[in-house]
């Protein structure tokens, strides 16, 4: 930064005018890290989704291209992939307008990479002669360039075969940008099935995942896994309904968070991440676009969080009646960070909805967004839109403190926007490595 730069940077912003430029430009500009999606780095091959037919697979168009199409979920799922693609292009593209969140999402996304819709129109074939100019990592690099992402962590799961694979030939970690997360939901809401998994993968766990010798199974199991792919925190998404029964040896889920799950975050130093209030499979025929959102018993979180002050938690919940009373709970207990707008809520009024009442009770103490993106191209219009409605937030609040005479700095504003977009996350990594105890 030259001296003059280093001037603007620290001088006062004087006008509303000048502090709404300020902000848009650091909003946009921000390289942001994206702590929880599904995509994959390269080595992990075919589980790396890319591309206008992927982006047409995408589970959030299936469910909407079942609400016009005449048919059958067997017919549809008998097709192939391209076909699958076509009709879901005809139906939500061509038949009617692209203007639900997930299909206007991928007009932003191919405009943004240079496939202009003024230019390639409606025809499919079009773009995908484009798409197939392209390799995998240059794809990879050009999104992340246009996405401005720096770090994207990934979703990986232990109980996949293909991903085990990879992850034992030693190239899970070959691509510094992509960082890894470890996932239990099969550990902690299908005991049984995992408990057969993990004597599979030579780990001798019994029936009784409240036998002492089986919990110290399960966190070799987890220590093993967290550090082969050197993951960031552990992640697991839970019902609405689940519950946190302290003391309770006949509840499974309590017993394995407080006998392995979460001592083996504390002896790591890994923060746990609890995606609350997901009901899957209410639709089975509509595949991974069959799940539901349910209200949260957030008391589950609340007895984690007070009974582990010392454990890091990430948490989002699902049901929009829940996130007012998410961030008030993250008001009294400093261990919980609250991340993302998700899923059903990654939508434009309801991002703007959550953001601004979480600025208005945790200032910067928040993680504003993740994109949960399937398909690469995804982060270019998940970003985008999140960045807008930050940034249009972010201009009301310091423009009252500019009105109140408080000096306001583009440092002071990098700082912040830095904080929201990856700072906050690094902090929370960092407290989790900070409280690591020598557990046994
Ligand atoms: O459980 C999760 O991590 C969810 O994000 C699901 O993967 C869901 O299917 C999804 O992709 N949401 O965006
Ligand atoms: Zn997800």
């Amino acid at each position: 930064m030259s001296a003059n730069q280093a001037q603007l940077h620290n001088q006062g912003i004087s006008s509303q005018s000048g502090l709404e430029a300020v902000i848009r430009r650091m909003t946009t500009e921000a390289r942001v890290i994206d702590m929880h999606t599904h995509l994959y780095a390269e080595a992990f091959s075919e589980h790396l989704l890319w591309g206008i037919d992927e982006l047409l697979h995408y589970h959030y168009l299936t469910a909407e291209f079942f609400r016009h199409t005449d048919l059958t979920y067997d017919e549809y799922w008998s097709l192939d992939s391209a076909s699958r693609a076509e009709a879901v292009w005809q139906t939500l593209f061509v038949d009617r307008s692209p203007i639900s969140e997930a299909a206007s999402g991928v007009l932003t996304a191919l405009n943004r990479l240079g496939l202009s819709p003024a230019q390639y129109g409606r025809d499919l074939n079009a773009y995908r002669a484009a798409f197939a100019a392209k390799s995998a990592s240059q794809q990879v690099s050009d999104v992340l360039e246009a996405a401005k992402v720096q770090r994207i962590v990934m979703t990986n799961d232990p109980f996949d075969s293909k991903e085990r694979t990879v992850w034992q030939s030693g190239s899970g970690k070959s691509d510094p940008r992509f960082d890894a997360a470890l996932r239990i939901d099969k550990l902690l809401l299908d005991w049984p099935a995992a408990a057969h998994d993990l004597r599979g993968q030579g780990y001798a766990v019994e029936d009784d995942a409240s036998a002492p010798a089986t919990l110290q199974e399960v966190k070799r199991f987890l220590q093993d896994w967290a550090v082969r792919m050197d993951a960031l925190y552990i992640m697991v998404s839970l019902p609405g309904d689940a519950r946190y029964a302290a003391g309770d040896a006949s509840h499974t889920l309590t017993v394995l968070l407080d006998g392995a799950v979460i001592p083996v975050c504390l002896k790591l130093g890994l923060p746990l991440a609890l995606m609350i209030g997901v009901r899957r499979q209410v639709n089975p025929l509509l595949k991974l676009a069959g799940d539901m959102s349910m209200r949260s018993d957030l008391s589950l979180l609340e007895g984690i969080a007070k009974r582990y002050t010392n454990l890091e938690l990430l948490i989002t919940v699902l049901a929009r009646e829940n996130q007012h009373e998410l961030a008030v709970l993250s008001r009294k207990f400093r261990n919980i960070t609250l991340f993302g707008c998700w899923w059903f809520l990654h939508t434009e009024s309801m991002i703007r909805e959550l953001t601004e009442f979480r600025v208005e009770l945790l200032g910067t103490s928040f993680i504003p967004q993740h994109s949960d993106c399937r398909v690469l191209e995804q982060l270019i219009n998940k970003w985008e839109y999140s960045r807008g409605i930050l940034a249009d937030i972010l201009i009301h609040k310091y423009g009252r403190l500019l009105k109140d005479g408080w000096e306001l700095t583009e440092a002071d504003i990098s700082r912040d926007v830095e904080a929201y977009f990856g700072g906050t996350f690094l902090r929370v990594l960092e407290n989790a490595k900070r409280n690591r105890i020598a557990a046994p």
